[in-house]
């Protein structure tokens, strides 16, 4: 949009008047957020009006991604950036003697989501736009985001977020669009005039789903797609339906909270009715608003494509078909036909313990007619598949196996399309976890890699390099990250790997200026600034880390004089609130960190800074600063991984397993631009089938993990005699699930790689510059085209802009 300095000025100050009455000097940041916002959604409320028509007009299918989780971060300076506007704004306030970093500072992160799959859903949101493309988000309105950390005598406590308490510029609250959901009671099927089978419902409780929409704007295209998050509510009209205050509670929570893990199932009732309320509230406003455009039910396929992100949304198959069933009485043959049409399943995770399944009677009681229905799929599938195929793979891929209902399998037989999050991870879906599933279906596997938005990671976050870039290649990268190659051909211009490394600096002092005043850490920027940024958890391995820099300790100590690199280890990782074992790395980390950080032997040659609190304001600071990306994970455990594609994307070299999107960073960047080290899938999947994978041997045998493991239960590292010696027994007791110390040394030998590299300034410019140069291939907007065009089968709209 086109907007002047003067007319913004003009127009902020009247928000001012008319939202605080309060004059610009005398308004706080809060306040200044809160106008600017107010404004910004005014000023893009004509694209808004203008999508929606355009989608109606056209009769256009869109696809709604459905997920549990969303984690946009904040919202102001991309909203800004995407209209075109950054400048503009950012000079009409300095004119007014505010900072447009002051007032972002009020904005709080929007944290509906853990981790990865919360971050890519909204990455997704953002490149839909971007592309043009008519694609909507659909989950929950928590009341409270994601549990806020901070460190107590090195142990993780969790905090609430109340992200709503100042009040939320971006969304409308949309009273006309309220839905009902129904959950518990019982059912009864009884014909109705025509003899059809009605399902009657006894003593249901009847929830009000009130939807919010959240704008997401295309980047400088006039696109505004919608996020859509539901909140419940008890209906007020009902006669007889007062609930106790005990019961109005139990209605309330189910919007109140987001659960904190990532990566374990948790069978509590709620999350289950977390998960029907936004899946059943979603699918009837889609269907509602199809519809109103007088189409027939019949054709619902060819203008709506529903993506259910991860298992979580699952039910919307049961759903969909309760609803093709129950309220357009088509037949069930006709109902299932179209629900494989619309549904299509991504996959995250390999982990088994992650994957959902939940009691059957549970299920039943929460959702009596869902249940029916699933039992209907699962006995029409359990015949098909055991007349062509036989008994044995019948039941080793039916929904119901053991009174629990499997939601992978429910999401795969009642979508057209399941795709995996990376090549490996997609191929070991086909050839090992699903490969049932694959056999049936061959043709629904697909690999989706996944991508970042590019301009959330670069642009808006790392401003420096933006700017030489530009000097560099011209401005096409900002709409086209595959322009970003164009760099390539500087990979031996000594001038323009200069200026990369100053930006890298610049950004380096920035945050260590922000490490100091936060945390009273002192950093040299001259030092490698390493970092490990990602949810806790055993698999990713930051043990490993954090045994390398143990034996970096104990090797300075004995020899205070070595030259060594100087290195900071940064860390930034919440632990799920019941995941003791993560919690206790954490308290590791950080009695590591305080012993390291104050030993006057070690003269500053190594410091560790473990940043409370990570999440997507946090990630902006320091992955623009980052010179080493650790992705270090057992290989086949990280389905992909996001955070290594936007510090690739910052110019951090890689250092990695081969494990998820790690593989195709290397076959991007080239084997001399990554460090890679450790174990093969291959191979880990060879120590399992033989069992003889040994820790207490390699602990035995080798001097040097000797020594380092032994810090951990000799009192070396001050303050952690119970975790240490439960890290211990993890290890050498318990056999080491994650082959920590099976990689250790060849980790280590990456380590010596990175340091000797980062001395050679030019070596480790061109490493750098060839990470950007081939980062384009991991922007959402091409991976958000690919589900498109292969899985949802939908088109861009033309845009004017
Ligand atoms: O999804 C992550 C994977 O671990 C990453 O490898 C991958 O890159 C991203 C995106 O595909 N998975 C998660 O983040 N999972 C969760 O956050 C989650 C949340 C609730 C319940 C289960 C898992």
């Amino acid at each position: 949009m086109s907007l002047t300095v003067t007319q913004f000025k003009k127009d902020f100050k009247k928000r001012l008047h008319e939202k605080y009455a309060i004059e610009v000097e005398d308004a706080s940041n809060v306040e200044w957020y809160g106008a600017l916002g107010s404004l910004v959604k005014a000023y893009y409320s004509k694209s808004l009006r203008k999508t929606h028509k355009q989608y109606i007009e056209e009769e256009t299918k869109q696809a709604y991604y459905f997920s549990i989780e969303f984690l946009p971060g904040k919202m102001l300076k991309s909203n800004l950036l995407n209209l075109g506007i950054l400048d503009v704004v950012r000079d009409g306030l300095k004119s007014m003697s505010i900072e447009l970093e002051d007032v972002m500072e009020a904005e709080p992160d929007m944290a509906l989501g853990n981790g990865g799959l919360g971050r890519l859903a909204s990455c997704f949101m953002d490149s839909a736009a971007s592309c043009a493309l008519p694609v909507h988000g659909n989950g929950i309105r928590y009341d409270y985001g994601l549990f806020k950390q901070r460190f107590v005598d090195g142990y993780q406590v969790e905090l609430p977020d109340s992200w709503l308490q100042g009040g939320n510029p971006w969304e409308v609250r949309r009273e006309n669009k309220a839905v009902e959901v129904r959950m518990g009671g019982t059912i009864a099927l009884v014909p109705d005039n025509s003899g059809n089978l009605i399902p009657r419902y006894y003593n249901a409780k009847v929830l009000r789903a009130i939807p919010y929409d959240t704008h997401m704007v295309g980047y400088e295209n006039g696109v505004v797609n919608n996020l859509r998050l539901w909140s419940v509510e008890i209906p007020v009209t009902e006669e007889g339906n007062y609930l106790t205050l005990e019961e109005r509670q139990e209605v309330e929570n189910i919007t109140a909270v987001l659960y904190p893990d990532d990566s374990n199932y948790d069978g509590r009732q709620l999350r289950l009715k977390q998960e029907y309320f936004f899946v059943s509230a979603g699918l009837q406003s889609i269907v509602n608003y199809y519809l109103r455009s007088g189409q027939a039910i019949e054709e619902l396929p060819e203008k709506v494509a529903v993506h259910i992100n991860d298992t979580h949304p699952a039910m919307c198959v049961p759903e969909l078909m309760r609803i093709l069933l129950d309220e357009a009485h088509l037949s069930w043959e006709k109902a299932w036909n179209i629900t494989v049409k619309v549904m299509s399943y991504t996959n995250h995770t390999l982990m088994a313990e992650a994957l959902e399944k939940w009691p059957t009677q549970m299920v039943e009681e929460i959702v009596p007619r869902i249940y029916q229905i699933i039992q209907e799929i699962d006995r029409r599938f359990v015949a098909d598949v055991s007349e062509q195929v036989g008994c044995d793979i019948a039941n080793r891929t039916r929904i119901i196996q053991n009174d629990h209902v499997h939601m992978a399998h429910l999401a795969i037989i009642g979508s057209h399309s399941t795709n995996g999050v990376a090549k490996i991870h997609s191929d070991l879906l086909k050839n090992v976890v699903l490969h049932d599933f694959y056999l049936l279906y061959p043709e629904r596997f697909n690999n989706k890699t996944n991508g970042i938005a590019e301009r959330r990671w670069l642009q808006l976050s790392n401003e420096e390099l933006s700017g030489v870039l530009d000097e560099t290649i011209g401005k096409t990268w900002r709409k086209d990250p595959g322009a970003l190659k164009l760099l390539e051909a500087y990979r031996k211009d000594k001038k323009v790997l200069k200026k990369i490394a100053q930006a890298k600096q610049h950004n380096k002092k920035n945050l260590a200026a922000f490490i100091k005043q936060e945390y009273d850490i002192e950093v040299s920027s001259d030092a490698i600034f390493d970092v490990q940024i990602k949810r806790l958890h055993a698999y990713k391995r930051q043990l490993l880390n954090l045994l390398h820099i143990v034996k970096l300790y104990l090797d300075l100590k004995e020899n205070p004089d070595r030259h060594e690199q100087a290195r900071v280890f940064i860390f930034g990782a919440k632990a799920a609130p019941s995941y003791d074992y993560a919690k206790t790395i954490i308290k590791c980390i950080n009695e590591v960190a305080a012993m390291v950080n104050h030993d006057p032997d070690i003269k500053g040659k190594l410091k560790i800074a473990f940043l409370p609190n990570y999440n997507v304001s946090l990630a902006e600071k320091i992955i623009p600063a980052a010179d080493v990306s650790e992705q270090i994970s057992l290989a086949s455990k990280e389905a992909s991984g996001t955070s290594n594609m936007k510090l690739m994307l910052n110019g951090a070299v890689t250092l990695a397993t081969l494990d998820g999107a790690n593989i195709e960073i290397k076959d991007a960047v080239g084997e001399e631009n990554i460090v890679i080290f450790g174990l093969t899938t291959e191979e880990v999947y060879q120590y399992y089938r033989n069992n003889n994978y040994n820790a207490r041997e390699i602990y035995e045998n080798d001097p040097t993990i000797h020594r380092v493991l032994n810090a951990f239960i000799d009192g070396t590292i001050p303050n952690i005699s119970r975790e240490g010696q439960e890290i211990f027994d993890s290890l050498v007791k318990y056999n080491d699930e994650y082959f920590t110390l099976r990689d250790f040394n060849d980790y280590v030998k990456g380590q010596e790689t990175i340091a000797a590299a980062y001395q050679d300034t030019e070596r480790w410019g061109e490493m750098c510059l060839m990470n950007i140069a081939n980062a384009g291939r991991f922007s959402a907007d091409q991976t958000v085209e690919r589900y498109a065009e292969d899985i949802w089968h939908i088109e861009a709209v033309a845009t004017e802009e």
